[in-house]
């Protein structure tokens, strides 16, 4: 079906299409397969990197590895990629998943209707004929019926405002914007700020090879092992051969992720007890097992473990018992030890990082006790006065969450209303899908979805499906327009607080929570409650004939 080329006012120059897609990364991909060879529309996608990959695309950072395991976090979209494709280890590394991405793009064909080396500078909603007109940074125009955008949960990323940075002699890079060239720390003093999820991993790489290498940690984050290995002979055999039950069963799950492989394998964990139904020992033992088989199955040990203050406080003295045994010198294993709840923040996942404050060459700064002032032209001063020589500084400090990849564009819905501006109190949303305001306007991994809570594949996916089904719905009811009504909307949102404060979420500092941003509205971001129930929830919305949005039919369809 190709509507658009039937409809008048095409002005010159405007490439016209039934959908426009921003972003080539996993989601953006799951879209285009979807729409192109399940419902023959002609569709584009505006990705800005020069390769399809997204996250993986721009994270290239050294030491850059999924938390996922890597038989479950792979595209379901296609048998033929999920056949022929083979991973190498439990947790694949980011240059493994990008070529796996390239696998993907090639084996579908998508790279025929993808345009690289493109940014989206703004997209303005029509409001006489429903339509979306987006404009790019090199002044293309592309006109869509349907605009789906995306841009990714963890794709802007934030270099803090640091005095005196622009006045720094040395290398400077941010993890999200890793360059392709190779970085080389030999020999260097580096001084790498931020200790999340990035810092944890790159760290790792910087202090085998630097002279010096500083990490400046302003809060410590709750890390727990990966036990990552290459895969055993004969498993990935047998999940792939199980693949269609196994994702079935996998969707089941609060995290559309599982620690084990096989829901045949012996139980490591129970996974079902409450943390203070057990004995102290029962209690160690549990921890062990689930810290000696790594992955996420530490966290899922307890269901009511990211519950309470207290139960989460007893997972949090379990990691400290091991931060104590491994790092030597007494101070440094203190300040290492996180003072948040367990949970509040992304908990993440390595092997190695706690090891390395034993080498001669790293040290723990803490610029929480001592902040940074500023940046000189050789390296970095603290409040105390204290100045640390670099030659390279690495920042590790993370992204503007959930919106920012969406507010930075400029996006016009309803009457010239403003995104940034419909947000400037917190970001709202229907289902994690669609805003009110924004008409036609559906978005992927957006706020108030469950995207970054759980296999961010499989969450895309869902949504991909929801979106696609819901826009054949509306062509085939000849509706043009889809808007979330402002009850809905604020239901939702309502919905997603109150389920949030209900956990340990909310009682602590973290991107989750946009605290991370200077500025930034404090809200939750996510939707906690699991895969399985906001599956559950967004498709009884489309069973009840899509309840809680106006659908409209102001352009003609011929
Ligand atoms: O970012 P983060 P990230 N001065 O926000 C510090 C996913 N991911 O890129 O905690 C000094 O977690 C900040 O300090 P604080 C995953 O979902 C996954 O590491 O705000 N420090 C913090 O330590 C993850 O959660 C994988 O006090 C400053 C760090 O910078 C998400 O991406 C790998 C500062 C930022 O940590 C984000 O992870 C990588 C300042 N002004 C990422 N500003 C895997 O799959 C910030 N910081 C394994």
């Amino acid at each position: 079906m190709d509507m658009v080329s039937s409809e008048a006012g095409k002005s010159a120059g405007v490439k016209e299409f039934d959908v426009v897609v921003v972003g080539a990364g996993f989601a953006g991909l799951a879209a285009l397969h979807y729409l192109r060879e399940k419902m023959g529309y002609k569709t584009r996608v505006i990705e800005a990197g020069s390769q399809a990959g997204g996250t993986w695309y721009w994270n290239r950072y050294p030491g850059a590895r999924c938390d996922v395991e890597s038989l479950q976090y792979s595209l379901a979209i296609s048998p033929e990629v999920e056949q022929e494709w083979n991973w190498s280890e439990r947790f694949a590394t980011q240059d493994e998943i990008l070529r796996y991405t390239q696998f993907a793009v090639d084996r579908l064909d998508l790279a025929r209707d993808i345009d690289f080396n493109t940014r989206v500078a703004s997209a303005i909603h029509n409001d006489q004929d429903d339509s979306w007109a987006v404009t790019t940074e090199q002044g293309e125009v592309y006109r869509c019926r349907w605009l789906i955008m995306a841009a990714g949960p963890l794709s802007t990323p934030n270099i803090p405002d640091f005095p005196g940075l622009d006045t720094f002699k040395g290398e400077f890079y941010h993890t999200g914007m890793w360059p392709k060239e190779p970085v080389s720390f030999a020999g260097k003093r580096v001084v790498q700020i931020g200790t999340g999820s990035s810092g944890v991993q790159i760290a790792q790489e910087i202090s085998k090879d630097a002279a010096q290498h500083y990490v400046l940690q302003r809060t410590a984050h709750h890390i727990i092992p990966a036990g990552n290995r290459p895969l055993n002979p004969g498993e990935q055999e047998e999940i792939k051969r199980r693949y269609p039950e196994l994702r079935d069963f996998w969707q089941t799950l609060i995290g559309a992720t599982f620690y084990q492989s096989l829901p045949s394998d012996p139980p490591l964990v129970p996974g079902d007890k409450s943390i203070f139904d057990v004995t102290a020992e029962e209690r160690k033992k549990i921890f062990d097992g689930a810290w000696a088989y790594g992955g996420y199955a530490f966290q899922r040990a307890f269901p009511d473990a990211l519950k309470t203050k207290e139960a989460s406080t007893l997972a949090g003295d379990y990691i400290a018992s091991k931060i104590r045994e491994t790092v030597k010198d007494p101070a440094t294993a203190e300040k290492l030890i996180s003072t948040q709840y367990f949970g509040t923040k992304r908990v993440i996942l390595d092997t190695n990082y706690y090891s390395i404050f034993n080498q001669d060459n790293v040290e723990l700064v803490d610029v929480k006790g001592d902040p940074i002032d500023r940046i000189t032209e050789t390296g970095v001063r603290l409040k105390s006065g204290r100045e640390i020589e670099a030659d390279m500084i690495v920042c590790a400090t993370g992204f503007d969450a959930m919106t920012g990849s969406l507010t930075r564009m400029e996006i016009r819905g309803r009457d010239g209303l403003l995104l940034k501006d419909a947000w400037a109190d917190g970001p709202k949303s229907y289902l994690g899908i669609m805003i009110n305001g924004f008409p036609g306007m559906f978005v992927i991994g957006g706020p108030q979805s469950c995207s970054a809570l759980a296999n961010v594949i499989t969450a895309n996916e869902q949504q991909v499906d929801w979106i696609c089904k819901a826009i054949t719905w509306l062509d085939d009811n000849g509706y043009t327009s889809i808007e979330p009504t402002i009850e809905a909307e604020n239901a939702w949102v309502n919905r997603c607080n109150e389920l949030a404060d209900a956990t340990i979420y909310t009682k602590g500092d973290s991107w989750y929570l946009g605290s991370n941003i200077p500025g930034k509205p404090r809200r939750f971001l996510l939707y906690v409650a699991g895969y399985p129930g906001y599956k559950a929830e967004t498709e009884e919305v489309a069973a009840k004939g899509y309840e809680g949005f106006v659908l409209d039919k102001a352009r003609e369809l011929s």
